[in-house]
């Protein structure tokens, strides 16, 4: 009779492992699929970041393109989305190049509600 516990045992084990496999992810939002309306690439791929805000809120560049936050406030802020993240900076600037294409959710982490997106699309969209 001990095989059909043995076997509990190992199944238990298995969704334990399954939970925490799917647990494991504690970074930022991943990147999403792109919305089916996207507006024009933007031709300057800066973004100010402010007290507390980003600008533009939302960008759209093409896949490959190097996007560099640029600090104008007063206050420390950081940059953190799926694949990059800034360290925490008062002045200066951070750049990250997309190379896939996607829809990304960053955040300051320091403060709610601080946030903005990056849509990185095909070349020619
Ligand atoms: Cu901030």
């Amino acid at each position: 009779m001990s095989v059909p516990r043995l076997s509990l045992h190992l199944a238990s084990f298995a969704v334990v492992a399954l939970m925490l496999v799917g647990c494991a992810d504690t970074g930022p939002t991943p990147a999403a699929a792109l919305p089916d309306e996207v507006g024009a690439v933007d031709t300057d791929p800066t973004i100010a970041v402010g007290d507390h805000w980003f600008a533009p809120e939302e960008l759209v560049v093409e896949v490959g393109t190097e996007v560099t936050w640029v600090w104008e406030g007063r206050a420390v802020h950081d940059v953190a989305g799926d694949g990059f993240e800034s360290d925490v900076f008062a002045e200066g600037s951070f750049s990250h190049t997309f190379e896939t294409e996607g829809a990304y959710h960053y955040v300051c982490t320091l403060h709610p509600g601080m946030e903005g997106t990056v849509y990185v699309v095909p070349e020619g969209h």
